[in-house]
């Protein structure tokens, strides 16, 4: 005999942290490079790999868990290796809607950073591994860059009204760009100076 409204019931489904595979996952989105116009810098390097094929640089997908009472949820970004000229694949990057909204990033697989900006004079890199947990408290915007040669398999956990903000990410920009150099994974200052 059901007693409370069914969604009110726990919930649990299977998730394979290396390839980011799992059940109970829907809402399936993809960026692609011409999805990322404002995010690289390298326009020339970015226009040339549209057209020469306009590569996935990654797709995330969403498990929301809303309650009579509450709204949590989940996403799973898959990031895969690359680059646009000398910048990594990265996520296109958002702030939340909301500034009461922070959100746990859990890296289940690869390596890279997690790049954290105020857009008002604050800026961190987290270096990330397999297993690197990060709090993102909520007035951090948040992009994750993959520099290794595997694809990287990232958590979000947020509440599903938190919201997403991605024009005040494209005005301003992050303040570090994270780009190969002399064969290694670097941050420097954006806009960087072209080698
Ligand atoms: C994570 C979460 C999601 C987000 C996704 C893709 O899984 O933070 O909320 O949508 O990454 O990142 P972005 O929204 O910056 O494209
Ligand atoms: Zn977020």
């Amino acid at each position: 005999m059901t007693r409370l409204p069914e969604n009110d019931y726990p919930t649990s489904f299977d998730l394979d942290f290396l390839t980011g595979q799992g059940t109970h996952l829907d809402n399936k989105l993809q960026r692609r490079a011409s999805d990322m116009q404002s995010a690289f810098y390298d326009q020339q390097a970015l226009q040339e790999a549209i057209q020469g094929g306009d590569p996935l640089i990654y797709e995330f997908y969403n498990a929301k868990f809303l309650t009579s009472t509450s709204d949590m949820s989940i996403a799973i970004t898959r990031l895969f290796p690359g680059k646009i000229g000398d910048e990594y694949y990265m996520t296109k990057g958002h702030l939340h809607e909301r500034n009461d909204q922070p959100e746990m990033y859990i890296c289940l697989a690869g390596s890279g950073y997690l790049l954290l900006d105020t857009l008002d004079g604050e800026f961190r890199a987290e270096a990330w591994q397999t297993g690197t947990i990060t709090h993102i408290p909520a007035i951090w915007a948040h992009r994750v860059a993959n520099t290794g040669t595997e694809i990287m398999v990232y958590i979000g956990v947020y509440h599903a009204t938190a919201g997403h903000n991605y024009a005040l990410v494209e005005e301003k920009g992050f303040a570090q760009v994270v780009v190969e150099r002399q064969g290694k994974a670097c941050l420097v200052p954006h806009p960087p100076t072209l080698e």
